[in-house]
């Protein structure tokens, strides 16, 4: 999906590509057709194709998988298709910036992750199934391999729509307003601040003063303080690696008088 779009008046080529290779590949098509991504194919600054690995066989019965050597239970992704993938990936789309391997063995994909991938122009996503990926997929044809957190999936198609989802929203021009990108709390290392909207009352409880108020600078404070109240009640040690500027710290220093804390 996507390609080389008229943005503008010129033929231009999109910002960055994504090749996925799976054995399910309906299951990540449905989940690129809406929301960011579907927004950023549609802008032409993304180009997102899905491979189906079964496509890169050449045995009668299109096998992925085989038994493990050693024995035991499950089964194994053979090499053969996935290096075949990506080496007809190679010649049809480019030399890309990095092969990145889904598995629960891989560095954890954090913000940090996304804002580096989002610089690259090429990105192929490699995704397994069964009990896992024959090594030499992981030593010879992967640059890198990536986990989204420590939890068991049954395979990499929702671990690549989470980096796709997290990596395009950074690339310029799909997410609509560059702001709530940038202000991404996350991006700063803070959790984000409480939000409201209408009505005032809901269920007995209403909105925050200070946001009816209109004062600007006093609005900014106060979510500046809530962001940093609750990343220190919920995750204290996302605040250790936070870069906080001379008001936030002064902040929270408040907040930890105002605990009783140290
Ligand atoms: C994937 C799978 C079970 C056995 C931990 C110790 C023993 C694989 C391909 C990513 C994240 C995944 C993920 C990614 C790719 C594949 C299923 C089940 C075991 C698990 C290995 C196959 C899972 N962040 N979570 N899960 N599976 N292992």
């Amino acid at each position: 999906m996507g390609g080389g779009c008229e943005r503008g008046r010129r033929l231009l080529p999109t910002d960055m590509k994504f090749d996925v290779v799976t054995i399910f590949p309906r299951m990540v098509e449905a989940g690129l057709a809406d929301g960011v991504i579907s927004r950023g194919i549609e802008r032409g600054v993304l180009d997102v194709h899905v491979h189906d690995l079964r496509g890169y066989t050449i045995d009668r019965h299109r096998s992925v998988d085989d038994v493990p050597y050693g024995g035991g239970p499950g089964m194994v992704m053979k090499p053969e298709p996935l290096a075949r993938a990506v080496e007809e990936i190679r010649e049809r789309r480019g030399v890309p910036d990095a092969v990145v391997l889904l598995s629960p063995q891989g560095r954890i994909f954090t913000q940090v992750e996304a804002v580096r991938l989002s610089a690259l122009r090429h990105i192929v996503l490699l995704c397994g199934r069964y009990e896992g990926i024959d090594e030499r997929v992981r030593t010879l044809v992967a640059t890198e391999e990536l986990s989204i957190g420590d939890f068991v999936l049954s395979g990499g198609e929702l671990p690549a729509l989470v980096i796709l989802d997290a990596v395009s929203r950074l690339v310029p021009g799909v997410v609509g307003d560059s702001r709530s990108v940038e202000e991404d709390s996350f991006s700063r290392g803070l959790l984000d601040c409480p939000h409201y909207t209408r009505p005032s009352k809901f269920a007995g409880h209403k909105v925050p003063e200070v946001l009816l108020s209109g004062h600007h600078e006093e609005v900014r404070l106060w979510r500046k303080k809530t962001a940093i109240r609750r990343t220190l009640e919920r995750r204290p040690a996302l605040l250790d690696a936070a870069a906080l500027d001379d008001e936030e710290r002064a902040m929270l220093e408040e907040i930890r008088k105002e605990r009783g804390v140290p």
